[in-house]
């Protein structure tokens, strides 16, 4: 069997000895342009002139491209909502906004021409903050509010309430290969990109839009990333179209390829959250009922922020039953650049808003947190969501049983209790949280996939699908999935670039969905073309299709045998198609998002984790000591590749909660817009125990390839039990501390209790 079994990334031994091609490795065709993008010195401008004639007589200069060179549609926006210009149109909306471009013959060539530019700006009050532009009513979207039950009858009724309000930070998505794009112009007049991307179908058509082209004319390609998370979904499009721009103009090829304090300024990030919470619950810290305000930074275009937004409101729940809860969804728009989708997609954001209630309910009711936890999971009677969901396969309960017994939760919670008694500066924390992930697009048409196999005739097998491959490990799961199917050694499919003119249409490699969709449209060509195989097989061996099994790189009946690589040969010469497409589209979900009911998403996928920290409360300095993850994904199609990502979105959820700050000044400059000043984490930082364990789940049934679960994306959440256990030691000196996250050392070094905190919470020695 070639599924369910750990195989190496099919790519490994190629990226570790550095041989693995990035689209920067392809040696460049004759004549190539390199460009760079003038960006804007202000936050909110109105541009009065723009003088550019010197920059383009620069040594070396071949072209400088602006808006009037555009002969489509001026538009990128993902959405069409004509509110994201290839180049800022009359006036700036944030500072590093692309104003033109300049190809030459070196990237120096070009960047140096841009000194040479002539442009009077009027600056104009800028939007930089949520609260300014909750006060300005400035909004990138409407809002969005809904509501399951009577949550202020509820709240009022309740024997305790609490409120309280945080902030979650955004992110950078920080990946090894930033943006970049090369764009050859063809002889028929059409357009081949390749590009960093994981939407090759949208980076094809809005260029399209742009250049006035039929989609056909436009290829996209791209064969790895390095790293995505998110910021390659739709950031691509309007550097690719700039490339384009350029080769379309010149003849020649022209790469746009940001280095990373542009690509940091230029580009889209992690949506930070504002949210206010009110709830009422009783003495059991059973909620009775929650109300939640949710302000969303979005920067200063729609993109995805309505997705992103919605997601927060979907996932305000985690794993609790919610019977009376209300969210309002501002989505604030910003003079700072357009938020993106980034790994989790809101529900992180949306997880910590009830995950701090959780904590503040159990401190109140001087109970561990996690009883509070397990009172409010959904469960038996308790298993619909506020967006009218029913839950299946909801395995948290034996989830967080296994892991409290295998981390032995309860022991370390009393080793911690009592250390905090006996030493008065360092302070211990430990929490579990629990994850719940709903897996599908929350756009219904984008659930769906395709690939197309060719097989040829000595025998080899070429697989292509939809899917883009941004380390991840999606495409040596497809092609495990088509040597299962077709009982061949992995090694024996050959796994090629994603291209616009292999499969169209395509959805983005995004919602964790790229192995379910891909994998079961890979999967349905597979099973096109051995059934075709089948019958010439038949007709060799004299016998049945059911008799027919195709393993070991042999298909047999009975005690007949023959090699594959044989049968294709005669299938061939019995003129046999040997090339086939497949195509899957998600059952069984729907979803009306006027009422925000329905039942989105295919299945849901489950973790928990427990994280241990040590602070020294004195200098703020903390460590994670020890992490323990269980984790579901249905039954794996690749155990090693699965433990990567848990391993991986754990840290990289570790880096948003703990050390990752962005931080824009009074004149909405990013000023950390390099490692030197924006911390992701590093080896120093990893937990000095981490065990990470897949959940046994054989009873889990669904339409995704062979009853696997998603896994990109659910475990960034997990990280949750860090930002929890920082504060449950926080606690200890403070009293219900106001931590926003990330939770720097600076930030537990000036922990404030939070409005209306108890004193009698602080178990503590306690600062003055
Ligand atoms: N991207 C998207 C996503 O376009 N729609 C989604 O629902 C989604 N969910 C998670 C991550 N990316
Ligand atoms: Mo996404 S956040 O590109 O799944």
């Amino acid at each position: 069997t070639q599924v369910r079994v750990s195989q190496a990334h099919d790519s490994a031994c190629q990226q570790v000895a550095g041989a693995a091609l990035y689209i920067d490795d392809i040696p460049e065709p004759r004549g190539t342009l390199q460009v760079y993008v003038a960006q804007s010195p202000h936050a909110h401008a109105r541009i009065l002139q723009c003088e550019l004639d010197d920059v383009a007589h620069q040594p070396g200069v071949a072209a400088v491209v602006t808006l009037e060179d555009i002969p489509g549609v001026v538009d990128v926006s993902c959405i069409h909502a004509g509110d994201e210009p290839v180049f800022a149109q009359g006036t700036v909306q944030f500072l590093g906004q692309p104003i033109y471009a300049v190809a030459a013959e070196t990237l120096d060539a070009a960047r140096l021409a841009t000194q040479h530019a002539r442009i009077e700006y009027e600056p104009l009050p800028a939007v930089l903050t949520v609260e300014q532009a909750m006060a300005q009513q400035s909004f990138v979207l409407p809002p969005r509010k809904i509501k399951r039950g009577d949550p202020d009858t509820a709240l009022q009724g309740a024997k305790h309430r609490l409120q309280g309000s945080l902030r979650t930070g955004g992110q950078d998505h920080f990946y090894l290969e930033s943006h970049i794009s090369l764009a050859v112009p063809e002889d028929d007049g059409g357009m081949l990109i390749y590009c960093s991307t994981q939407n090759p179908s949208e980076v094809q058509s809005l260029c399209a839009r742009v250049l006035d082209l039929p989609d056909a004319a436009v290829k996209v390609q791209v064969r790895r990333m390095g790293g995505a998370f998110g910021g390659k979904e739709t950031q691509p499009a309007q550097l690719a179209i700039i490339a384009a721009l350029v080769a379309c103009k010149t003849g020649r090829p022209a790469k746009v390829r940001l280095d990373r304090d542009d690509d940091m300024r230029m580009t889209g990030k992690r949506h930070a959250f504002v949210i206010d919470y009110d709830i009422g619950f009783d003495d059991q810290g059973l909620i009775e009922g929650v109300r939640f305000v949710q302000k969303v930074r979005c920067g200063y275009t729609a993109d995805l922020s309505g997705a992103v937004a919605d997601r927060g409101v979907l996932h305000c729940d985690n794993s609790y039953y919610l019977a009376n809860v209300a969210v309002e969804s501002y989505r604030c728009r910003t003079n700072t650049v357009s938020d993106t989708a980034f790994r989790g997609f809101g529900i992180p954001q949306g997880v910590m808003g009830i995950e701090r209630a959780m904590l503040d309910i159990a401190q109140h009711l001087g109970l561990d947190p996690l009883e509070v936890r397990r009172r409010n999971l959904y469960g038996p009677g308790r298993d619909q969501t506020h967006y009218g969901q029913t839950l299946s396969n909801m395995i948290l309960p034996e989830i967080i049983d296994q892991l409290v017994e295998e981390s032995r939760y309860d022991e370390r919670r009393q080793a911690v209790q009592a250390f905090n008694q006996t030493h008065r500066y360092l302070k211990k924390g430990i929490a579990l949280t629990p994850v719940m992930m709903g897996i599908s697009f929350t756009r219904l048409h984008l659930n769906q996939g395709g690939a197309f196999i060719n097989i040829y005739k000595d025998g080899s097998i070429a697989l292509n699908h939809g899917g883009t491959e941004m380390g991840q490990g999606l495409f040596i799961k497809v092609a495990q999935i088509v040597a299962h199917e077709l009982g061949v050694g992995v090694e024996k499919v050959r796994i090629t670039a994603t291209t616009t003119e292999k499969v169209p249409n395509t959805s983005a490699t995004a919602s964790s969905a790229g192995s379910d969709l891909n994998g079961m449209a890979a999967r349905d060509a597979a099973l096109k073309l051995k059934g075709r195989l089948s019958e010439v097989a038949c007709r060799h061996f004299g016998a049945e299709a059911e008799a027919i099994v195709f393993q070991d790189g042999h298909v047999q009946a009975g005690e007949q045998r023959i090699s594959f690589e044989k049968l294709v040969g005669l299938a061939y010469l019995e003129r046999t198609s040997l090339s086939a497409t497949g195509f899957f589209k998600t059952p069984d979900i729907h979803f009306d998002n006027d009422t925000f009911h329905g039942h989105p998403f295919l299945y849901f996928a489950y973790g928990a984790a427990v994280s241990e920290v040590l602070v020294d409360t004195l200098t703020g300095e903390y460590r994670v000591e020890r992490v323990d993850i269980l984790h579901d994904v249905g039954r794996s199609l690749n155990p090693a590749i699965d433990i990567g990502q848990i391993e991986g979105g754990f840290i990289q959820g570790m880096g948003w909660l703990t050390s990752e700050e962005l931080h824009w000044d009074d004149k909405g400059r990013l000023r950390t817009h390099a490692p030197s000043t924006y911390k992701i984490p590093s080896v120093g930082n990893r937990p000095d125990v981490m065990n990470v364990k897949l959940m046994e789940n054989p009873a889990f049934r669904s339409a995704t390839p062979y009853h696997s679960k998603a896994v990109g994306e659910p475990p960034l959440m997990l990280a949750v039990s860090v930002y929890q256990a920082l504060l449950e030691a926080a606690s200890e000196v403070v009293p219900r501390p106001a931590m926003d996250a990330p939770i720097t050392p600076e930030r537990v070094l000036l922990a404030k209790p939070m409005a209306g905190a108890k004193q009698a919470c602080a178990k503590g020695l306690g600062r003055e």
